[in-house]
């Protein structure tokens, strides 16, 4: 027990000088991810809500490959962070499942492939 409190305590030691490190070189990235979006309604909401995350510059959707591009600072907000997003949104991302309960609360249109909207 000891030894995991030393542990604790070591990484609170150690994790702050590689923040700061970290800081030192902003950056920004793009991301792309594939998701099941079907419509443009899929579009404005995946783009909103992505909109929302902390770290986020710009986020686009093309409807034609379902591709998301995400312009964001790796510093802020990690990959995982963002295709975690997508999923609680209601879709696919890469190889992340849609979160059911969000993909569940989606309009029925925005759930099925082939919608026209
Ligand atoms: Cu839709």
């Amino acid at each position: 027990m000891r030894f995991f409190l030393f542990l604790f305590v070591s990484c609170l030691l150690i994790l702050p000088p590689k923040l700061q490190a970290q800081e030192k070189t902003p950056k920004v990235d793009t991301l792309h991810i594939e998701t099941s979006a079907v419509c443009g309604m899929c579009k404005d909401r995946l783009e909103s809500e992505l909109g929302y995350v902390k770290g986020v510059k710009s986020v686009a959707l093309d409807l034609g490959t379902k591709r998301l591009t995400i312009v964001y600072r790796a510093r802020k907000v990690s990959e995982e962070a963002l295709r975690q997003k997508v999923a609680d949104t209601g879709y696919r991302a890469d190889h992340l499942p849609a979160n059911p309960e969000a993909f569940m609360a989606l309009p029925a249109c925005c759930q099925a492939e082939g919608c026209s909207h």
